[in-house]
This record gives C-alpha cells, sequence and structure tokens, in this order.
C-alpha cells in the first residue's frame, strides 16, 4: 500500500486543487523526499523533490498551508509545566495552552476568584496547612504526565478532558466546550497519582488513578520505617461528580493503567511488586506484575460494606495476602512501563522496560482467571522480542501495534495477530519495521488509536531528547514530538515538533467530536455561579453595564464592564490596607475580542474572554496612584484601554 500522504493525496490537497493545489501537492512530495528517512518513498515522492520542499522542510510546516485548518486536534500533556497543550495535527503547530495544575501570568489562573475556588474545592486540611506554612494558597505546580478524553461507548464524546498531577496527587477535568479547567481534585490515601484513564464502557462513570509512590496508610508520622504499613493505592473517581468513588489497596507501587472496553476490568502496572526503597531493591525480582481490578465485584463489595472508610474514602483490599476476588495479580517481566488496550477490543499490551519484550494479554480470559481459578499467565498470548527500552505501545486500525523503544531510540511496528502466531510456535516475524526517532522516546500516538475508532495515517512520537536536531538553545533543550507518516506500508519521519519541559503523553481528536466549541462565553456559565450570587447580593446585575463600588468595611468591590476600549470606570479610590475585589464583565460579544484586566504593580491579572466574567481580590498596601490595563490586545485604542486606582493613605 502506498502512502496517501506521500502521493500528495491528502484530502486537504486534493480540496485545493484549484486553489495553489498544484503547489501543496508538490509540497507534500518535496517535503517527504527530504525526510531523514526516504525508505520506501514512492516514485511520486522522488519525482518531485524541490526548492519548496526545502524551504517547507527548514520551516517546519508544510503538511498544512497557512490559513488551513489541521485535520485533528492534539491534546498534549506537558508534564512538569503542569499545563494542557493544544496542538493542531499534522502541522504540529501549538494552538493554546490551558492552565491546569500551574500558574498562569496571563489568565490570572491560579489567581482569580473563580479559579481558586477549582483549586480549593476539595484542598485538604493537611495541604492547606503546608501552603498556609509557607505562605501560599494553592500549589503553584503539578506534573501533568496523562490526558485522556471522556468516552461514550468506547469513541471520545467531545465532553471532557481528565489529566493527572503526579507531584501533589491530584487529577482535574477540562471542560471541551470553553477549553477551560473546571474541577480539580485532591485524592486522599494515595501518592503520587501517575497513570490515569477515563472509562471506555459504557461511558467514562470512572477515572482511574494510579498511586505511584508507597507510604504508611495512616501517613501521620506514627510510623515511619516499618515497610509492612506502606501500601499503595488504587483510585477511582467519580468523573462526573469528580469525587472519590472507592479506593482499593494493592501490593506493590502502581505505574501506569488503561482498562477493557467491555467495562469488566481495569488494570495496572506495578514496577515495584518487591516494594523496595531504593533502585536496586526496585529491580531486584524477575517478575513484577499487572494488577487487574474486577470492577463488578469492587461495586458489589462497596454495597456491602466491606469497606474501611479512611480520610473520607471507601478503601477495600485488594492486596495478594487479602486473596479477594477483587483484584489478580499477573506476573510480567521485570519493571513493566507502558499498559495499552488495543482497539480490537481483545489485547492488552504490557511494555518491558527492562526485558526487551512486550507481554500481550487476552483480556477475554480474565474471567476465567478470577472465576475458575485459571493461572493468572494463562491471560498472556504473546510475548514479541522488540528491542531494548519498550514503554508504550500505539495501535492503528489495520492489527499493528507501533512500541517506544527508549534505549534503542526506535519505533517498532509489529502486527499482534503474528505475535500470536509466533508464540504459538509458527516461523513468523510479526516485525515490520524499525524506525529511527530522535531520541530516547516514551509515548507514542497514532491518531484516535486510544479508541474503537483507531486512524491509520497519523503516529507521533514523543521523544524525550532532541541533542542536535534544533539550534542549540542553551544547556536544557526541548523535547522532540515527531511526526511519523503510518498511511503506507513503511513508516515515514515527516516532521520534528521541539516542544517545552515535557509532553509525556498526548491524544488526538477528530475536530467533528469537537464541534461543541465555543467561540463565546454564555453569560450564564457556572464558571462564575458563585460571583454573579455575590454581585447580585450587592444588587448589581453583571449583565449589564456595571459601573458600581460598593464599601463593605474594609473591603470594597468594584464591578465594572468592558467593552473596546475602554472599562466602565475610569478610576475609583480605596484606602491603604483595603482588601479590594475587582469584578470585570466582557460585554464585548465578538469573537477573538478578549479584554485582561491588569493592575500595576501590585502583582494582578486576569483574562476576560468575549461574554465572560472574572474577579480578583487584593490588598491594597501602599498609598498612591496605579494604573491599571487591559493586556490583550484588543483594539486600536488598547493601549488607551486604562484607569486609576488611588489608594487613599490611612487617617492616622
Ligand atoms: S509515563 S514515558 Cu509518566 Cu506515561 Cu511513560
Ligand atoms: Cu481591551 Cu485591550
Ligand atoms: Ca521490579
Amino acid at each position: 500500500m502506498e502512502s496517501k500522504h506521500q502521493k500528495g493525496l491528502s484530502r486537504r490537497a486534493l480540496l485545493g486543487a484549484t486553489a495553489g493545489g498544484a503547489a501543496v501537492a508538490g509540497a507534500w512530495g518535496g517535503r517527504l523526499a527530504l525526510g531523514p528517512a526516504a525508505v520506501g518513498l514512492g516514485a511520486a515522492g522522488i519525482a518531485t523533490t524541490a526548492a519548496t520542499g526545502a524551504a517547507l522542510a527548514a520551516t517546519g510546516e508544510g503538511a498544512i498551508a497557512p490559513g488551513q485548518l489541521d485535520d485533528y486536534y492534539g491534546f498534549w500533556s506537558s508534564g512538569q509545566t503542569g499545563e494542557m497543550r493544544i496542538l493542531g495535527i499534522p502541522s504540529m503547530r501549538e494552538l493554546m495552552r490551558v492552565p491546569v495544575f500551574n500558574r498562569c501570568s496571563a489568565t490570572g489562573w491560579g489567581q482569580t476568584n473563580e479559579s481558586l475556588r477549582i483549586h480549593e474545592r476539595t484542598m485538604t486540611e493537611r495541604t492547606k496547612k503546608q501552603l498556609a506554612a509557607n505562605g501560599k494558597r494553592i500549589h503553584d505546580n503539578g506534573d501533568l504526565h496523562h490526558l485522556h478524553m471522556s468516552y461514550t461507548e468506547g469513541k471520545y464524546d467531545g465532553r471532557y478532558l481528565y489529566m493527572n498531577d503526579k507531584a501533589n496527587t491530584r487529577v482535574a477535568r477540562v471542560r471541551c466546550d470553553v477549553m477551560k479547567c473546571d474541577s480539580i481534585l485532591e485524592i486522599p490515601n494515595a501518592k503520587a497519582i501517575h497513570g490515569m484513564r477515563p472509562q471506555k464502557w459504557p461511558r467514562s462513570n470512572y477515572l482511574f488513578c494510579n498511586g505511584e509512590d508507597e507510604a504508611p496508610l495512616i501517613n501521620d508520622g506514627t510510623t515511619m520505617d516499618d515497610l509492612s504499613t506502606y501500601v499503595n493505592v488504587f483510585t477511582a473517581v467519580n468523573a462526573d461528580e469528580m469525587q472519590v468513588a472507592w479506593q482499593v489497596l494493592v501490593s506493590g507501587n502502581l505505574d501506569n493503567c488503561d482498562c477493557d472496553y467491555d467495562g469488566k476490568y481495569a488494570f495496572s502496572t506495578s514496577y515495584n511488586s518487591e516494594m523496595g526503597m531504593t533502585l536496586p531493591e526496585m529491580s531486584e525480582a524477575e517478575m513484577d506484575h499487572v494488577v487487574v481490578f474486577n470492577l463488578a465485584e469492587i461495586e458489589k463489595a462497596v454495597e456491602a460494606g466491606n469497606y474501611e472508610e479512611i480520610n473520607g474514602c471507601k478503601v477495600l483490599d485488594g492486596r495478594k495476602e487479602a486473596g479477594s476476588v477483587l483484584t489478580r495479580y499477573i506476573p510480567i517481566a521485570n519493571n513493566p512501563h507502558g499498559c495499552n488496550m488495543a482497539p480490537d477490543k481483545k489485547h492488552l499490551v504490557v511494555a518491558g522496560k527492562l526485558s526487551p519484550t512486550t507481554t500481550v494479554l487476552d483480556v477475554t480470559r480474565f474471567d476465567a482467571i478470577f472465576y475458575e481459578d485459571a493461572d493468572p499467565r494463562s491471560a498472556v498470548v504473546a510475548e514479541p522480542e522488540l528491542g531494548l527500552g519498550p514503554l508504550h505501545t500505539a495501535f492503528d486500525g489495520r492489527g499493528n501495534a507501533y512500541t517506544s523503544l527508549f534505549i534503542d531510540s526506535q519505533v517498532v511496528k509489529w502486527n499482534i495477530e503474528e505475535a500470536i502466531r509466533a508464540y504459538g510456535g509458527e516461523e513468523i516475524d510479526p516485525i515490520k519495521q524499525k524506525l529511527d526517532v530522535h531520541y530516547q522516546p516514551g509515548h507514542l500516538k497514532t491518531t484516535m488509536g486510544e479508541t474503537l475508532d483507531a486512524r491509520n495515517d497519523w503516529l507521533v512520537c514523543l521523544c524525550k531528547f532532541s541533542k542536535d536536531r534544533f539550534l542549540n538553545v542553551g544547556p536544557m533543550k526541548p523535547e522532540n514530538d515527531q511526526l511519523i507518516d503510518i498511511s503506507g506500508d513503511e513508516m515515514v519521519l515527516v516532521h520534528d515538533g521541539p516542544t517545552y519541559a515535557e509532553p509525556h503523553d498526548a491524544i488526538s481528536v477528530d475536530p467533528a467530536i469537537l464541534s461543541n466549541i465555543k467561540s463565546v462565553w454564555d453569560r450564564n456559565d457556572p464558571m462564575w455561579a458563585e460571583t454573579r450570587k455575590m454581585a447580585e447580593a450587592d444588587g448589581v446585575n453583571i449583565d449589564d453595564w456595571a459601573d458600581t463600588i460598593i464599601r463593605d468595611g474594609n473591603k470594597v468591590r468594584v464591578y465594572m464592564s468592558s467593552v473596546a476600549p475602554s472599562f466602565s470606570i475610569e478610576s475609583f479610590s480605596v484606602t491603604e490596607g483595603d482588601e479590594v475585589t475587582i469584578v470585570v464583565t466582557n460585554l464585548d460579544e465578538v469573537d477573538d475580542l478578549t479584554h485582561g484586566f491588569t493592575m500595576g504593580n501590585h502583582g494582578v491579572a486576569m483574562e476576560i474572554g468575549p461574554q465572560m466574567t472574572s474577579s480578583v481580590t487584593f490588598v491594597a498596601a501602599n498609598p498612591g496612584v496605579y494604573w491599571y490595563y487591559c493586556q490583550w490586545f484588543c483594539h486600536a485604542l488598547h493601549m488607551e484601554m486604562r484607569g486609576r486606582m488611588m489608594v487613599e493613605p490611612k487617617a492616622a
């Protein structure tokens, strides 16, 4: 099969055939011919090696011409930056950043009252105490590894995106209609949420969350070095309410997780079945395991009250010694990592990391392990040897798997059915191709490959190192998210995509699934429901032109509206030491017309999108005149969109 991309036969190139279409098609071919891996290029590609190709290769664009839209949304995690990013595939252009666990200077995320409410909703008393002791109200950091969309019947449904924070043991949700975070949940009892997946079938009722770090279950200092009190916790979150549904104690730690397409099982890899506290101890055993969670049995046990309530969570015992029907432990070669369910609804691929193999498990055999005492290893149907350091696996819609090899810096394409036949003794090599990537890949993603609608066009490989691939920017280099064309028989590398620290994972979503994205906020959005209540109590209508100042002791509430290029209030006075709350409603209804509010020298800034209300509270500590201004370029007279806050000295 020839690559549809190599021949320039992408839908866009065809659509563009009337206006400059020839140039687009030529650019495709030329660009691909210049790619680092010219293997398997059809004659069409070679024939069009042209100067345009070189230019496009140099700019790193060309897959999508200026003004053209991408074929897929890409949702990227950002690791220790703590935000979500939206990219276009295949252009790999960064379209948006959505702050989640991080503080954002532009939007005021983590500072506005609306975002603080989201941050504080489920914050535990321990965290509040820890933060207060350090002069803080919320965490400024997060470590966002995994990000997935909500599912209905095995397919993305365009409602929510869910993501983890390993650093501070949280999960968050982003609303797809406005692409803003609307909920953050701190998970008690667990430590360091790493692997995270929404349930796929019948819909995402649960979010499965893996606690990676071992600690005493009652972690109050009464036991420290007594390892018998250490435990790891698997958490199911009610994804609609963003509250813990139940937790299961496990043997060993938990790394990555996934779940089946039948709504019966979730599963997690454990690289520290040894419960070691040092690196040598964690890699001592020859075999670690995959824990399988039986959702129906867990729900039954919860229903029957067979749990202990700890820190407000229903905690069940699924440890090996408990011998319960809640869990089973399948031995897997030492220190496994990736845990990826194939869209064939049957096969789970677990990557070896320390072993050069991946293990293929048939999830339809799990019933026998739970109910017929079958040997847990009887679910293993293949164990192809792929190369060094397998971390994660992605799938296309043709029965192929793509596994990243961290140590070999390669992506291996292999066929699942052929691997099963080889395991059964047939003389057959399931490996189709090994492609060099640059360098040290972790996650890799096919378009829609984590759904029942897996496509056969693109693979994005998230490389942890870029070394010599870009101009040197200092000792810290970008990561390199590489775009690979998988539409033909051979994988072809077509684009290097530098990214800032440090995407672990990404998904791609057909834009048809996200046709609900708004351009203008709904005035009744729940995001500012609390602020609306406060305004109503103050007798202010924030849906209309507002220029009201409420003085309530040393609290001052300033309600204003913005219409380009002005605020409804050009100046106001407060007294030194007053706590000032500014509420701004953007009455502009124009697409893309965002205003901002920045209070000079007060460290205060926020975004106010079209038809949005935002508010921020601060103390005016120093007498004097301070200008506030709109920091979002909105009008020819945007610079003039400003006003004064006069802070009167306190009477002696
Ligand atoms: S992990 S590179 Cu945080 Cu998903 Cu595997
Ligand atoms: Cu409003 Cu700039
Ligand atoms: Ca181990």
